[in-house]
């Protein structure tokens, strides 16, 4: 089965068009990669959206399940010196989530 991927803040964010759910790996899950764009302007926190849209495949019984789309947030590295920031996640760290499909 694919799950489609699609997001809809490129300036924030990107993720893989899609992961695949199969045989081997349906149960456990796909680990989905989300990479923090890295800009140099002091915009505060920037909102990525991952939106998941229904599933692709085969499986009468999963096609067309949509899962919860990812709403995460984008930290902002760029400040004054004496800003004390949150999260380092825009310079260049990656967070993941995992998508699984019941049956
Ligand atoms: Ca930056
Ligand atoms: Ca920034």
């Amino acid at each position: 089965m694919t799950v489609p991927l699609r997001v809809t803040t490129p300036s924030a964010c990107t993720a893989p068009p899609s992961v695949l759910l199969e045989g081997g790996n349906w149960e456990a899950g796909v680990v989905v990669t989300v990479t923090a764009i890295d800009d140099a302007v002091i915009d505060g926190p920037e909102p990525c959206l991952v939106v998941l849209d229904p599933l692709i495949g085969s499986d009468v019984n999963l096609a067309g399940f949509d899962l919860p789309d990812l709403a995460l947030t984008v930290a902002d590295d760029d400040a004054d010196a004496v800003q004390l920031l949150s999260d380092g996640f825009e310079s260049g760290g990656v967070d993941a989530w995992a998508v699984a499909a019941g049956n």
